[in-house]
C-alpha cells in the first residue's frame, strides 16, 4: 500500500526568498517541504493566492507554562519589585501546574504563536517533576504533555530538555524548585525517550538545556553535554540580570559570557538565552563563536533586565534570533519592533539594527537576522522559502499593512513598526494550513480547554 502524497501550492504576487523580494512565485509544497519554487510564474488553477507571503518566524525561546501567568504580575506588591521577586511568583505557579494543564496551556499559547506568526519553537522546559518532587513513572511525562499541546496546535517544537540542579552558584535547590531537580543522566534519559518517539516526525526535534551558570556547575555542564548527542542544539540563560553578573564573579572569578566560552567550547550548535549584560571584549568573542544570542525583547522589558548591545554585536558579525520566553506576550513584529526600540532610546537616535556602515531597511535585516539566527538554534537548517526545507510560510494580505500598494522591504517596515500585531492571514507549518483566514480550525476546543485548565489552576 502507498502512502498518498501530500501536496498544495501558494502563488504569492510577493514573496520574500532568500536571494530577496521577488514577484509572481509559485512555491509547491510536497509532503510537508518545498519541492518547487518559481518566481515570475503564472498562478495555477488550484494555487492559493496570497498578495504577500513571508517565511515565518521561529520563536527560539518559551516557558510555555508561564502563559498562565500572563498580565497576573502587574501589581506592584513591594517598592522592590525585581525579576527576584516576579520569580517567586512564577515558582507558585510552577508548583500548580499538571501534566493536563500544561498540555492545555501550551496548545493555547501554540495557537496564538502561530497566529502571531511563528511556526516553530524552541521550549526550554524543566518541569520535570511531579508537584511533591518526586519523579513521574515516566520521566518525559511533562516534555511529552508540552509535546502533544505543540501538536494539538500544529506548531513545530525543539524540545530542551533542561538541566537544573542548584538554586545558585552550588547553594542547594530550595523547596519551590523541587519539580525541576535533575541530573545530567536524567535529562539525557528524557532526550533519548523523546528522540525514540518522535524521530521520525518532521514537526518535532529534541536538544538539549542547561538552565543557567547558577543553576548548573562546571562539572554537570561538562558531563550533560557528554552525554547529549553531539549535534544537537544547546541553550543556556545567562547574564540576564546585574546581579547574576556580579554573583558569577564573586563564584567563578569571571563574568558569565566571558567564564562560558573559556570553559566549553561554544559554537553554532549554542544559543545564549539574553546575554543582555556583556563587556565589549564579550560581545566580539560571542559573536565570533558562532552562538546565536536568543534575545527576548518583550520578555527583558517586562523583567527589567536591560539592553542588549545590538549594534555592537551584529557589526561584530553576530547573530540573533528572538524568543518569546515568558509569553506575556507571544508576537513576532512586538519582539522585532522593541529590540529596535529599546535600542534607539539608549542611544537617542533613530534606525539603529543594522550593523555600522550599512544602509537599508531596519525591518528587513532584523526579520532576515531573526529568521536565520532562529532557525539555527532550533536546528532547522537554512532558514526561508526554499527548495528541501519544511513549507513553513505565512500569507498577509495587501489590505493589512499599514498603507496600500507597498513593495519589497517597506512591507517590512510596516509590518515591524506600523502594525500593532502580526497581520497574518493563513499560516503554513509543514505543508498543513494550521491558520486560515486567522483562525485555526480547532481554536474553539483549545481556547475552552484552556480556560477551564486556568480555573481548576486558580481555584
Ligand atoms: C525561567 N526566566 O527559568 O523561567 C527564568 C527565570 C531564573 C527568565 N530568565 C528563572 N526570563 O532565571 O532563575
Ligand atoms: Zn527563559
Amino acid at each position: 500500500m502507498s502512502l498518498a502524497t501530500r501536496s498544495c501550492s501558494v502563488f504569492a504576487r510577493q514573496a520574500l526568498l532568500p536571494e530577496g523580494w521577488r514577484r509572481n512565485v509559485r512555491l509547491e509544497m510536497t509532503d510537508g517541504v518545498f519541492s518547487q519554487i518559481r518566481p515570475d510564474a503564472l498562478m495555477q488553477p488550484g494555487d492559493h493566492c496570497a498578495d504577500i507571503t513571508l517565511p515565518a518566524m521561529p520563536s527560539l525561546h518559551s516557558h510555555a507554562f508561564q502563559r498562565a501567568m500572563a498580565g497576573l504580575t502587574e501589581t506592584r506588591q513591594d517598592a522592590a519589585d525585581s525579576f527576584w521577586t516576579w520569580r517567586e511568583q512564577m515558582y507558585a505557579l510552577a508548583l500548580r501546574i499538571t501534566p493536563e494543564t500544561m498540555r492545555a496551556i501550551a496548545a493555547q499559547l501554540y495557537v496564538e504563536m502561530l497566529k502571531a506568526g511563528f511556526t516553530q519553537v524552541a521550549e526550554f522546559h524543566y518541569l520535570h517533576r511531579a508537584e511533591d518532587g518526586t519523579a513521574y513513572h515516566h520521566p518525559a511525562e511533562m516534555a511529552q504533555s508540552v509535546i502533544a499541546g505543540a501538536c494539538d496546535a500544529g506548531i513545530g517544537i525543539t524540545m530542551l530538555p533542561t538541566l537544573y540542579r542548584h538554586a545558585g552558584f552550588d547553594r542547594p535547590l530550595a523547596p519551590e524548585q523541587r519539580r525541576f531537580e535533575s541530573t545530567p543522566e536524567f535529562i539525557a534519559s528524557i532526550m533519548s525517550d523523546l528522540d525514540a518517539t518522535y524521530r521520525k516526525n518532521d514537526r518535532i526535534s529534541v536538544g538539549v538545556g542547561l538552565h543557567s551558570l547558577r543553576a548548573v556547575n562546571r562539572e554537570d555542564m561538562i558531563e550533560m553535554l557528554s552525554l547529549a548527542p553531539a549535534d544537537v542544539p544547546v541553550h543556556i540563560h545567562i547574564a540576564e540580570q546585574q546581579r547574576e553578573v556580579s554573583d558569577c564573579v564573586k563564584a567563578l572569578g569571571r563574568r558569565p559570557v566571558a567564564w562560558l566560552l573559556d570553559e566549553v567550547a561554544v559554537d553554532q550548535r549554542w544559543c545564549l538565552v539574553h546575554a543582555t549584560h556583556l563587556e565589549v571584549r564579550e560581545v566580539r568573542r560571542l559573536a565570533v563563536s558562532g552562538g546565536v544570542a536568543g534575545l527576548c525583547p518583550v520578555t527583558e522589558a517586562n523583567l527589567g533586565d536591560g539592553l542588549f548591545p545590538l549594534q555592537e554585536f551584529i557589526s561584530a558579525g553576530g547573530s540573533f534570533g528572538i524568543g518569546t520566553d515568558s509569553n506575556v506576550l507571544p508576537s513576532a513584529n512586538e519582539e522585532l519592533r522593541l529590540l529596535e526600540y529599546g535600542q534607539r532610546l539608549m542611544r537617542q537616535k533613530r534606525c539603529c539594527g543594522l550593523p555600522d556602515g550599512e544602509k537599508g531597511s531596519v525591518g528587513r535585516f532584523l526579520y532576515d537576522a531573526a529568521l536565520q539566527g532562529g532557525a539555527r538554534a532550533c536546528q532547522q537548517g537554512a532558514a526561508g522559502l526554499a527548495v528541501g526545507q519544511r513549507a513553513d510560510l505565512c500569507t498577509i494580505d495587501d489590505c493589512a499593512l499599514s498603507l496600500p500598494d507597498l513593495e519589497g522591504d517597506a512591507i517590512l517596515d510596516s509590518l515591524v513598526f506600523a502594525r500593532p500585531a502580526f497581520p497574518v492571514r493563513d499560516v503554513l507549518c509543514a505543508g498543513d494550513w494550521v491558520i486560515r483566514d486567522g483562525h485555526h480550525r480547532h481554536e474553539d476546543a483549545i481556547s475552552a480547554a484552556f480556560r477551564s485548565a486556568m480555573r481548576d489552576l486558580r481555584s
